[in-house]
């Protein structure tokens, strides 16, 4: 008799490690053309809708949580506010950031700014909040570079605007450091919007310029899709840099079509073959972090409730279908034979320099036509996956 195979679950656990920025659950569901469809709920409210609902995890802005000019007595007693309802419902503050872009103090930039008062404004709100962050346990303080940009290319050196924006991060990194916080800094890219053009637009760009800083080992990078997918880049390889440099520290996952407006729409809901490979690359790699996502409801939600049980459900669902293909033994089967080259030797000399090694390749003769004749199974791989991720193997 056949027996019943029991059907994997896509119900979310702690140990997935799954977080969402409270702004996205905070979301109004305003957009340049619309005005918000969906009533305001605060940043107590949606951290307790989170955490009732299994999160492990929440990110917040400061300004999430207490308004701009809020009194410090206020500040506080949001705090008191925040911790009680981590003890309760078990959610945890995996990251903090500072909104540095809207308020029109931040309109030309906050650590970009040409006014040096403006600078020191928002270094001195990215301390005050990072504080707050370190005593709600987050190891994690993003900089999303907002307002970081110009739209009048001669009006602001570009140069130049990169050094202010060092000297801010060199700063905090002190001051972290100075106060025995336990936390890394995470630089998030992003091309474009709301400026014509954002300093740091890519993966790369944060890297290079992490490796200029004072304290280099103290600052990653949290890549998101939706970002990458802005500038037409491929989601898996800028996590896999990132990845691959040590610096991956958090990621903000989301939906996007390419090059596009700012889309932010739910994990995998775009694009499901670019989102069971990022869910692989995490998975096979181990990455230990967050799973965070950075996106927001439909604007014909009536909730953010649907939206965020149907991110962490994709994420699952994505995995399932991963551990699938890891499994298959046709997909494994070509893809070790891609592997099967006879070529060890080179491989080893390849990885570690001798002038031995460089006299032997110097001498080796290659026949590039033989090279040329293999037959490599991309077709046929590539193919084996869809199926795999309709159901249909
Ligand atoms: C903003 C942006 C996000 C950033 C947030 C952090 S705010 O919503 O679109 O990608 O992660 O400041
Ligand atoms: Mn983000």
């Amino acid at each position: 008799m056949a027996t019943k195979q029991s059907k994997p679950s896509l119900k979310p656990r702690r140990r997935d490690k799954f977080a969402f920025g409270i702004w996205c659950v905070m979301n109004q569901g305003a957009d340049p053309f619309g005005v918000a469809t969906r009533p305001q709920i605060t940043g107590l409210e949606a951290v307790k809708g989170l955490g009732k609902r299994g999160v492990y995890g929440f990110e917040y802005h400061d300004n999430d949580l207490w308004p701009l000019k809020a009194s410090a007595a206020k500040q506080r007693a949001v705090v008191k506010d925040v911790k009680r309802i981590m003890r309760t419902t078990g959610i945890r503050c995996t990251a903090a950031t500072t909104n540095l872009f809207t308020h029109p103090a931040f309109k030309d930039g906050a650590f970009t700014s040409h006014d040096p008062k403006v600078r020191a404004y928002a270094v001195q709100k990215a301390m005050v909040n990072i504080d707050v962050a370190a005593e709600l346990g987050a190891r994690v303080y993003i900089f999303w570079g907002g307002r970081e940009g110009a739209d009048v290319d001669i009006a602001k050196d570009p140069v130049e605007a990169l050094k202010r924006f060092r000297d801010c991060i060199n700063f905090l990194s002190e001051y972290v450091l100075e106060q025995k916080h336990r936390m890394v800094f995470s630089i998030e890219p992003k091309p474009n919007e709301p400026r014509s053009d954002t300093y740091l637009p890519t993966a790369g760009h944060a890297l290079a310029m992490i490796a200029t800083l004072d304290h280099p080992e103290m600052v990653g990078v949290n890549p998101e899709t939706a970002h990458i997918k802005m500038a037409g880049l491929n989601p898996l390889h800028e996590f896999a840099q990132c990845l691959e440099a040590g610096k991956l520290v958090d990621i903000h996952l989301n939906g996007q079509k390419p090059l596009r407006y700012d889309q932010d729409m739910s994990f995998g809901c775009d694009n499901p073959k670019e989102a069971l490979l990022v869910v692989k690359l995490l998975k096979d790699y181990a990455y230990a972090g967050t799973k965070t996502f950075d996106a927001h409801p439909y604007r014909t939600e009536a909730d953010p409730w649907d939206f965020v049980e149907r991110c962490m459900r994709a994420y699952k669902a994505y995995e399932i279908k991963a551990e699938q293909a890891d499994a298959d033994a046709t997909l494994c089967r070509m893809l070790e034979q891609l592997e099967r080259t006879g070529g060890a030797s080179w491989a080893r000399l390849l990885g570690a320099y001798s002038a031995a090694g460089a006299e032997k390749l110097r001498k080796a003769k290659f026949n590039p036509d033989k090279l040329a004749k293999r037959k490599l199974l991309y077709e046929q791989i590539d193919q084996r996956l869809t199926e795999i991720l309709l159901g249909l193997v």
